[in-house]
């Protein structure tokens, strides 16, 4: 198929695609389906639905105030546009999206918008010289490669003791909020039923708003209340839990451990930083794949063409130092910009701005390594030491590669969602009966499997440790060898395995598992079995 094919560009210059993969494709066809037979209303959420099946991923950078997000949104556009630090923008949700041309424009509450010009620095202005109190959110639709596979949501922080951004994050991210799929609770696609007529409009708003995947931006010093926002944040967000399958986080900020401070760091902050997340990894498993540690802002002034060949040249010059004025001024910000020497204070002043004390250390002993090093070179070894590599491919892994599975169950938990919103039984009844008939499919289990292994991760199903893992790596995994933890076994062994486990899993249903469990149990049976069925099936064909 034509790129021209299957690529349409709306109105407001942002790229509508097809969707991601099958499972999403699946989902659209139900929609399109169904929409002849429910309320116009529905019908026209339902719209909001498709639109939303076929844009690219949309991932929320979330987590408290002054963390870094803003900062890790720059980095991962490639470009410095939002606003970090001050101005009235850091108390709003921006969605930064792929456009043909740059565009900036304010959503306000009532619908209407208002294109922005941008600031002179190619931001998105720190005012906006409108009333912020009636403004949704901004739109930025930007033409920025990165942006073409995701949509990344820069959110105010959490735990802000301004209570109107928490409420707009809050809003805006809380999509078509799934009922509690608690144990003992149906597993099904069924809410319940709380929600009155009236709040279908902002059902439907909220469908198309809300994010389908976390980035949870943390600092050094992980405090239950950091736990807590994540629980809660992540429940609102996708109308459905987060979990393994769509939430990872970062601890940012790492050139600022204290590398004393970390036992087996050896004074290495790198290690350190390393070490602590491995830490909060073990608190937070549950409910993020990971977290990396990473440098945002050395990220962001790599990343965005921040960094120049004058900050080469200045480093190039503080390089030149003695080593004794060199470790007094490297001691703290005060002393890096007061102490007497010939790079010019402002100059240190943006230098420290830029990369801040660690990176200008990085980069300090870079160009003494190599006195000829090019600022091209010390661009590239900034990116290096930031992390930033590896948070983008461990987004690419843990999103990019499911991004159908993600978006095809919170498509569909928004479809449950809209119609209960009608208050129209037999709507529900029809829109429920045409989910069972998908999920039923083979190629649909997939969406049991993400279910399953969410109430499992997030703890709301309990297992034996060895049973959870068991179902993380089937629901986490797109290749078959790595989903039966079976790399490099042959496919017969694989078969043979398959097939032994969906025995286990099935007797596991049956004897010896509480209901929530079982409930589990048999996704997890009918997941091994598909998947001895298709290798028996490569295996035939040969
Ligand atoms: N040393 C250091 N400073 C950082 C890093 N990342 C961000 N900062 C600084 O932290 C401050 C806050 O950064 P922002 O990106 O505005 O943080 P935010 O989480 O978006 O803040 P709010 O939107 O106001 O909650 C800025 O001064 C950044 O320069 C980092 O990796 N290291
Ligand atoms: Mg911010």
């Amino acid at each position: 198929m034509t790129q021209g094919a299957s690529v349409s560009t709306t109105e407001q210059g942002g790229r509508v695609a097809g969707p991601v993969g099958p499972l999403s494709a699946a989902v659209a066809n139900l929609c399109r389906r169904l929409q002849p037979q429910v309320s116009p209303r529905t019908a026209a959420g339902f719209t909001q639905v498709l639109r939303r099946l076929g844009a690219p991923l949309q991932v929320a950078v979330a987590g408290r105030i002054k963390s870094g997000k803003s900062t890790l949104v720059n980095a991962l556009i490639g470009r410095r546009v939002a606003p970090t630090d001050i101005g009235e923008c850091t108390r709003l949700v921006t969605r930064f999206q792929y456009g043909t041309v740059d565009r900036i424009e304010v959503v306000f509450k009532d619908g209407g918008k208002q294109v922005l010009p941008f600031a002179a620095d190619g931001s998105i202005p720190a005012e906006l010289g409108v009333d912020i109190d009636t403004v949704s959110h901004i739109e930025a639709y930007l033409t920025n490669a990165a942006l073409q596979h995701m949509t990344v949501i820069d959110t105010p922080g959490l735990g802000s003791l301004d209570a109107a951004s928490v409420a707009r994050t809050e809003h805006l991210l809380s999509a078509a909020r799934r009922g509690s799929a608690e144990a003992g609770e149906d597993t099904d696609w069924d809410e319940d039923d709380d929600r009155g007529p009236d709040e279908l409009d902002e059902t439907s708003r909220n469908a198309v708003a809300g994010a389908e995947a976390v980035l949870y931006v943390m600092t050094q010093g992980l405090r239950a209340d950091d736990e807590q926002a994540l629980a809660a944040f992540t429940a609102a967000t996708a109308s459905r839990e987060a979990g393994p399958v769509n939430a990872i986080a970062v601890l940012n900020k790492a050139d600022t451990i204290v590398a004393d401070t970390v036992e087996g760091a050896d004074g290495d902050t790198w290690r350190a930083a390393t070490l602590l997340a491995r830490k909060q990894a073990e608190v937070l498993k549950p409910r993020v794949a990971d977290v990396l540690p990473v440098i945002g802002l050395i990220a962001e002034s790599a990343e965005s063409g921040q960094f120049t060949s004058s900050d080469a040249d200045a480093l190039r010059q503080l390089a030149a130092l003695d080593d004794e004025s060199l470790e007094v001024m490297l001691l703290s910000a005060d002393m890096f910009t007061s102490w007497e020497c010939d790079v010019p204070a402002g100059v240190r002043a943006r230098l420290l701005e830029k990369l801040d004390l660690f990176g200008i250390r990085c980069a300090v002993d870079a160009v003494r390594e190599d006195p000829d090093v090019t600022a091209g070179a010390l661009r590239r070894m900034l990116l290096d030491v930031s992390g930033l590599a590896a948070v983008r491919a461990r987004l690419n892994t843990v999103f990019a590669a499911r991004a159908d599975g993600i978006k095809a169950a919170a498509a569909l938990a928004s479809v449950t969602a809209l119609a209960h919103a009608s208050g129209n039984a037999a709507e529900r009844q029809r829109v429920h009966d045409a989910i069972e008939v998908l999920l039923a499919k083979p190629e649909a289990h997939q969406l049991r499997v993400l279910e399953a292994l969410t109430l499992v991760a997030s703890g709301a199903v309990e297992m034996p440790d060895d049973l959870t893992e068991e179902v993380l790596r089937v629901g986490s995994n797109a290749d078959v060898a790595a989903q039966l933890g079976k790399s490099g076994s042959s496919p017969a062994e694989l078969a043979t395995y398959a097939l032994e486990r969906a025995g286990w899993w099935r007797s596991f249903a049956s004897f010896g598992a509480t209901p929530a469990q079982s409930r589990v149990a048999h996704v997890v049976h009918r997941a091994y079995f598909l998947i001895w069925q298709q290798l028996r099936a490569s295996g035939d064909h040969r």
